[in-house]
């Protein structure tokens, strides 16, 4: 800065000066938990105060705690929005407030105007891979599946079923038979793929199961187990989020595939607000992050030990 003072002095409005509040959606995952983890890391790391409120996965929580954030008059608000409706209200008064607002991991159905940019994977496309590989792993034998969605309303849901929709068209070897939501949770993983055994001719009638994350694909992997099946074999299973414990099955082969979801989204986030508060300048209203497909043939064991401890 000593060449340019000037423009130092008037441009930087150091991180240090700034508050953040967050609303995270709870902890239901251990890709969630990560997220809150790596959050408040990167936080730390630009010194900026960060407010954080966990809304136990309940909008009207979150609604709250955005209305607060806006009454101590933050300079700046992330959320990572439950389900996709119901936001215009909230985020108009932020907007009002000329507070701007980012998006981590989800999107809502309002208008753009109403945030700065959302920090996403492209859902879709996740459901699309994990769509492609088991097309590519049957290679046109008949395959009845079963699906775990996520939270109900919620764009990770809506979005990775279309996705994955969209790369069975086609391949009518390939049947959804059976979809329920299990709210991205391990226990009701658990609980709805023991319905969908029972209703399956014991998981007999059953050749693969896509979850919408990991932490349900774990839940049912037990499911799977205690009803005598062999998941990975019997029952191929592909998720979504690449947690450490997905890969530690996978080296078990008792899952087969799943699609990766960086838990940093806030570096991309506090970035693009650095520039802003730095120069006015407006990211995109989309900073998309990558996904990438892990299966078995990814020394899952040494992924497993390289990821444990990142915060999950
Ligand atoms: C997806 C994110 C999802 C994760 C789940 O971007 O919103 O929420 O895939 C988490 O693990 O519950």
């Amino acid at each position: 800065c000593a060449t340019v003072l000037a423009g130092c002095v008037f441009s930087s409005v150091s991180a240090a000066d700034m508050t953040v509040g967050f609303s995270q959606i709870g902890s239901e995952s251990g890709w969630r938990a990560a997220e809150t983890t790596v959050t408040k890391q990167e936080a730390e790391k630009r010194g900026i105060d960060l407010k954080f409120a966990d809304a136990q996965q309940k909008q009207e929580n979150q609604i709250k705690a955005l209305r607060s954030f806006i009454a101590q008059g933050v300079d700046a608000i992330f959320v990572a929005p439950v389900v996709a409706t119901g936001w215009d209200e909230v985020l108009g008064e932020a907007k009002d407030a000329e507070i701007p607002v980012i998006l981590l991991d989800r999107t809502v159905d309002a208008d753009k105007s109403l945030y700065m940019t959302a920090v996403t994977s492209d859902l879709v496309h996740e459901g699309n891979v994990a769509g492609k590989w088991l097309v590519d792993t049957t290679a046109g034998k008949p395959c009845n599946v079963v699906e775990l969605q996520g939270t109900t309303g919620s764009s990770p849901a809506i979005d990775r079923k279309k996705g994955f929709e969209e790369a069975l068209k086609g391949h009518d070897n390939l049947k959804i038979v059976r979809s329920q939501t299990g709210d991205f949770t391990r226990t009701k993983g658990k609980e709805v793929m023991e319905s969908f055994l029972k209703a399956e001719n014991g998981g007999k009638n059953i050749c693969a199961l896509y979850a919408h994350n990991d932490d349900m694909a774990v839940g049912a992997i037990q499911a799977i187990k205690e009803a005598g099946l062999k998941p990975g074999t019997d029952i191929l299973v592909v998720s979504i989020d690449a947690v450490p414990d997905i890969f530690q099955a996978m080296a078990a082969g008792e899952a087969n595939a799943t699609v990766e979801l960086t838990p940093n989204m806030a570096g991309p986030a506090f970035d693009a607000l650095a520039a802003f508060k730095k120069d006015g300048k407006e990211p995109p209203k989309w900073i998309q992050t990558e996904s990438k497909l892990y299966t078995q043939a990814d020394e899952p064991q040494k992924v497993y030990e390289a990821k444990k401890g990142l915060g999950y």
